[in-house]
């Protein structure tokens, strides 16, 4: 059989699970977390995401595969809903360009909010900037509305793909996210450094949350605690992993 196959009939066996990977402020409070999409095949093993997710996406499986992730990150959203410790955590859900030019995105997401009772000011949906080169004109467009549905938009990998500045202007985001590429070499390289100080003062000027990605060592969570970041995920604070080991 082919992955592609694989794929559909893992979803009919219901083989995937998420993995939910912790986000925190300056002070050690949770956030909430970044969802991540996981795939148990019976006898394959777990698959890694970078493995199928390109396979999903050319194929269109990413579309039923993503409205389940969202199905599952909103019951999640409003299971928190009822819990005075947990009711502002938001949960950060990758999407695929695909999912965002399908055409019944919008209403996707707004049946699954209306059926789970998630509030939508506690989703936050992470868009890369290659996603948004397909069409630009409509990502702004879908991006729009649901932005005015209360969901948050955070600009993943920021940094690695044709930034173009316009896109800060024109859409309404919430937070970037440094890619974990610029942290891993924050101690040793000045470029590295030099760029993610610019992301964080254009959050700044922009008034946009900026969470650093990746960070695995004290030394590089001190470098960018002084360089004036407040928000941040990675192995060191935080492994993905089932939603019942997030830190209360
Ligand atoms: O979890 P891991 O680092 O292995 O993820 C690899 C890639 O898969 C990352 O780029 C991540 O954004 C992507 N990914 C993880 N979960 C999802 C998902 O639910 N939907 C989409 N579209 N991408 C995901
Ligand atoms: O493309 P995206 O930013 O969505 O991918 C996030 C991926 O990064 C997740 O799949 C997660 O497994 C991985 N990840 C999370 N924390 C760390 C970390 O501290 N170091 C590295 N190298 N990868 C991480
Ligand atoms: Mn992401
Ligand atoms: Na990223």
């Amino acid at each position: 059989t082919t992955l592609t196959n694989r794929l559909r009939q893992g979803l009919e066996r219901k083989e995937f699970f998420l993995h939910f990977q912790p986000q925190f402020d300056e002070r050690d409070q949770v956030l909430g977390a970044e969802v991540l999409l996981r795939w148990h095949h019976p006898e394959h093993g777990n698959y890694p995401p970078a493995e199928f997710i390109p396979v999903a996406e050319t194929t269109g499986l990413i579309l039923p595969l993503g409205r389940w992730v969202l199905e599952k990150s909103c019951q999640q959203l409003a299971e928190w809903a009822h819990d005075p410790e947990k009711q502002h955590w938001q949960l950060a859900v990758n999407i695929s360009p695909r999912q965002l030019h399908d055409g019944h995105f919008v209403d996707e997401v707004q049946d699954i909010l209306q059926q789970t009772g998630a509030p939508a000011s506690q989703l936050m949906l992470e868009i890369t900037e290659s996603q948004l080169l397909e069409d630009i004109d409509e990502a702004v467009s879908q991006i729009t509305r649901l932005a005015a549905m209360g969901i948050s938009f955070a600009l993943d990998d920021f940094g690695t793909g044709y930034s173009s500045l316009q896109y800060l202007k024109n859409l309404p985001l919430q937070q970037l996210k440094i890619d974990a590429s610029f942290v891993r070499d924050i101690l040793d390289d000045s470029s590295d450094k030099a760029i993610i100080k610019t992301i964080l003062a254009l959050g700044d000027s922009l008034e946009l949350d900026v969470i650093a990605e990746g960070v695995e060592t004290h030394e590089q969570y001190r470098t960018l605690y002084h360089m004036g970041c407040r928000q941040f995920q990675g192995y060191l604070l935080g492994q993905p992993g089932p939603v019942e080991d997030l830190p209360a």
